[in-house]
């Protein structure tokens, strides 16, 4: 694809970062550069990259320069630590791991210190900037001419992008050149991407949002241009908007409330917008209202997720659909069911659980025979985990969940995972992680803790750096620590999450109302839009 758009119109811009530009030509044959330094370290076609790197060209030149090779990225986010990416190098057997040297203030070459230690399936660290210990990404490759830009067969693994997950540890998703080539191009005709696109990637660049869904691939597709930034916050974003007059972007709810307030007081002028997406999370209607009062019609609802089943409100929705719904299916072969806990259809309207089949949807994750056997059906459905209604127009609303997850303003915590991680503290004997109401992010973590014999549980600060020192991505450590003597089982013996949550419901309404206000540094963390 981009050798194509390189040959159509080379002197396009392609991406613009800061003061950088760079048209097609010029990222096209930054793909070649980096092709040709990965294949003379002798990275093959079919090898796994991890790669980790924020919304900066070198994303582009990395995932295009994997492409060409036929070797497979790795879409690790750029908050990950060291627990979810020695994971996700064990379980891809990763033979590379890009990172960028220093960004926020994060060291990532020492992320990537620890992280060879534990996988030793890394042959090569790779740092854009300056490398320290460890390789240059910049650097000599191979003069082989070969590296080919030609696979001949579309139904192989292009990407793994990182699940929100549900169960102990992150799922990698496999998604298809031919899948995610339909998942971009269809997103950009929806949403009615052109050459005269200019598409802000506010969002990381590793999440299937921003990156395809259309996203910076969307653009590029299109002819257009995307500009990329790490700063959202609406200073920074709008002043982006203004300079390169952005036609499109990408927010999850809690930014897109914090930029339509930031329009009553700041003097940008955001009029090239014509398409504002919010999903990653659901936006509430009052906060859909406040949305569209302060941009105008472009506001579409997104409903999304990196294991495929994407939905729109399209861009001439009527109001009520665009305010009320998380919009319909992309492709008219997506199939939808909505079923009850025995896999019944529900009434048509009624709330259930929703089960997707279609073109751009996985039929498994990546090396997970067993979790495959129940996050599907037995004819192939992806039990997507949503509680959701169709509306009779086919609009989906999203009402809940049934997976054990909780969303942190788009940010997905497993559970599972953080409990695993507590439990591993001497003086915690057992833990369980529920979702508390926020107004802020829609929900935040609350961590039940029950101390081992004869000892204290730790509070939310020592709880914090124990998991920090674990190499949890910040946004997973829990806001809340609560601590209970047991915690509350059902008839059948299980944790009752249900009561946990009324219980956390219950101290939020007494104490969490206050909180968010008074973040000091034993606050919730992680945030990415205060
Ligand atoms: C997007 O992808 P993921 O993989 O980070 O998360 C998917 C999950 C969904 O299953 C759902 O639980 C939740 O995030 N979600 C929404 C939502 N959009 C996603 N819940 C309610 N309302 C929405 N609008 O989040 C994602 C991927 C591509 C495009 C947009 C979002």
């Amino acid at each position: 694809m981009l050798r194509t758009w390189a040959r159509a119109h080379p002197h396009r811009t392609a991406l613009v970062h800061g003061e950088r530009r760079l048209s097609y030509a010029e990222l096209e044959s930054a793909a070649d550069r980096v092709a040709r330094r990965l294949a003379g370290l002798g990275i093959a076609a079919g090898d796994r990259v991890v790669l980790q790197l924020p919304n900066i060209p070198e994303f582009f030149a990395v995932f295009f320069g994997l492409q060409r090779l036929g070797a497979v990225p790795v879409l690790a986010l750029p908050l990950h630590r060291r627990s979810e990416i020695v994971h996700l190098c064990r379980l891809s057997e990763a033979v590379a791991y890009v990172v960028p040297d220093v960004h926020q203030g994060f060291d990532h070459r020492e992320l990537a210190a620890e992280v060879v230690k534990e996988a030793p399936c890394l042959r090569h660290v790779l740092v854009v900037g300056d490398p320290g210990t460890h390789t240059p990404l910049d650097g000599p490759g191979t003069g082989v001419s070969g590296v080919s830009p030609v696979h001949d067969d579309a139904s192989e693994v292009a990407l793994l992008l990182v699940s929100g997950g549900t169960t102990g540890l992150p799922k990698l998703i496999p998604r298809t050149h031919d899948d995610y080539a339909y998942n971009v191009r269809a997103s950009a005709e929806l949403c009615r991407f052109g050459p005269d696109t200019v598409y802000l990637a506010a969002l990381p660049v590793a999440h299937n949002f921003a990156l395809g869904c259309p996203g910076v691939l969307g653009a590029l597709h299109a002819g257009g241009t995307a500009v990329l930034t790490d700063e959202p916050d609406p200073d920074a974003a709008f002043a982006l908007i203004e300079r390169e007059r952005v036609t499109a972007t990408a927010l999850v709810p809690p930014t897109a409330r914090v930029w339509a307030t930031a329009t009553g007081w700041a003097g940008a002028d955001l009029s090239s917008l014509r398409l504002l997406q919010v999903g990653g999370a659901r936006l509430l209607p009052e906060h859909a209202i406040q949305v569209r009062g302060a941009f105008g019609p472009v506001l579409q609802q997104v409903f999304g997720m990196a294991e495929g089943l994407l939905n729109y409100t399209e861009p001439d929705a009527p109001e009520d659909v665009v305010l009320h719904t998380q919009g319909r299916p992309l492709s008219p072969d997506d199939e939808i069911r909505i079923v009850d806990e025995d896999d019944r259809d529900v009434p048509p309207g009624a709330v259930g659980r929703l089960l997707t089949r279609g073109p751009y949807t996985l039929r498994g994750y990546y090396r997970a025979p067993e979790h495959n056997t129940t996050a599907f059906t037995a004819d192939g459905h992806y039990r997507t985990g949503d509680l959701v209604r169709r509306t009779p127009t086919g609009h989906l609303v999203v009402e809940g969940r049934v997976k054990e997850q909780i969303n942190r303003g788009g940010d997905k915590v497993a559970a599972a995972e953080v409990e695993q991680q507590l439990i591993t503290h001497p003086a915690i004997a057992d833990a369980a992680v529920v979702p508390v109401p926020d107004d802020l992010l829609g929900e935040r973590t609350c961590a039940f803790v029950v101390p081992a014999p004869d000892a204290e549980a730790p509070g939310r600060k020592e709880a914090a750096a124990f998991l920090r020192e674990r190499g949890l991505a910040p946004y997973k450590i829990p806001d809340r620590i609560e601590v209970l003597d047991a915690l509350p089982v059902t008839a059948v013996g299980k944790t009752d999450k249900r009561a946990l949550t009324s219980l956390a419901n219950a101290l939020t309404g007494i104490a969490g109302r206050a909180r968010p206000a008074a973040e000091g540094p034993d606050g919730p963390e992680g945030v990415r839009t205060s």
